[in-house]
């Protein structure tokens, strides 16, 4: 199997329904209106999506709900032959941004992940995220959080979240002080809202990455900027498409954007929530542009490239990538 680097996948927005409604009848939480009768997640648009992703995230509430979850998440991404990966946490859902209890599950995760690295062989780092519909304020909580805790295994600092509210510049604070503590950046941007969200995330918070980022394509002055100057892209077709932002794979701009030069690379985001996994994200796009193992080859190599770790982690993970292509 192909091996395959993902740098976006939320973490609560990984955990499959039916380890969500075990909690949450472990816990006695009434959250049935989140599934459908075959027990997927039911939803309909972005606004839906998101208030469910945070129903589910309220049977989350100690530090071994996390490490288990981490256990079920990069079991199954190892299945799907990922070798390395960066997730999405966020102290907002961990702890309440308390920077105490954020520690213990950060610690938590961070255990899990060593023992999976043993057991199968994935590398995971974090990237904790602050959530831009709960504003900037609450933002600079989750930032004192994640400045504290940067490190070998933290390494990012992103936003996420509702795109039309608020303005980045806003959260130029936040990103500031992760900077500050050695966390790279990464934006959600270009989504929801248009280019000018991605020049707002490039100019406003020094984004080294973006978050989707494919709106970019409406403005080609942006598209050939962001090929000069090697901004990677951290696209999710298969989520774009279930959100309704593109009605397919073929309709989809991440093929525009690889001709046009621009770094892009293939993540699944929130799989069960959009009924993908790495392998169908793999599959689609060689249906939809004829893209070969050479391709992938090349966006796996440009993930490495972009990810936020350190170099001997990049080296290790470059041996394993070049073992699989001679
Ligand atoms: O990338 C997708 C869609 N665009 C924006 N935000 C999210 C996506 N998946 C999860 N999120 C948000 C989610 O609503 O990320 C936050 C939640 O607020 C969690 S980050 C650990
Ligand atoms: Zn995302």
């Amino acid at each position: 199997m192909t091996p395959k680097l993902e740098l976006h996948l939320h973490l609560e927005g990984a955990a499959p329904p039916r380890f969500i409604a075990s909690l949450a009848k472990e816990k006695h939480i009434d959250i049935a209106g989140i599934f459908a009768p075959d027990g997927s997640y039911r939803f309909s648009g972005f606004a839906e999506f998101v208030k469910i992703y945070e129903a589910a995230c309220t049977t989350l509430t100690r530090p071994e709900d996390y490490q288990r979850l981490t256990r079920a998440v990069l079991e199954d991404q190892a299945q799907h032959g990922v070798i390395y990966t960066e997730i999405f946490l966020s102290p907002d859902f961990c702890g309440g941004r308390d920077r105490g209890a954020w520690r213990e599950y950060l610690q938590a995760v961070r255990e899990e992940a060593a023992a999976l690295e043993r057991e199968v062989g994935i590398t995971m780092k974090a990237i904790a995220t602050c959530i831009r519909h709960f504003g900037p304020d609450k933002a600079r909580q989750t930032a004192r959080c994640a400045a504290e805790t940067a490190g070998d295994f933290l390494v990012g600092f992103g936003i996420a979240g509702v795109e039309t509210m608020g303005k980045l510049k806003d959260f130029r604070w936040s990103f500031d002080a992760a900077r500050e503590a050695g966390l790279k950046p990464t934006v959600h941007a270009g989504e929801w809202a248009g280019p000018s969200e991605v020049r707002d995330a490039l100019r406003d918070l020094g984004a080294q990455r973006i978050g989707h980022g494919v709106r970019a394509i409406e403005d080609l002055a942006l598209v050939d900027e962001l090929a000069e100057r090697g901004t990677v892209l951290e696209c999710c077709p298969g989520s774009n498409v279930a959100l309704g932002i593109y009605p397919s794979f073929r309709k989809h701009p991440i093929g525009e954007l690889y001709h046009r030069g621009v770094k892009v690379t293939v993540s699944t985001d929130d799989p069960p929530f959009f009924h993908t996994n790495l392998t169908r994200e793999y599959e689609m796009l060689h249906e939809a542009f004829d893209w070969d193992e050479g391709v992938f080859a090349t966006l796996n190599r440009t993930a490495l490239d972009a990810a936020f770790c350190d170099t001997d982690t990049k080296d290790k993970i470059a041996k394993r990538l070049e073992a699989a292509h001679v």
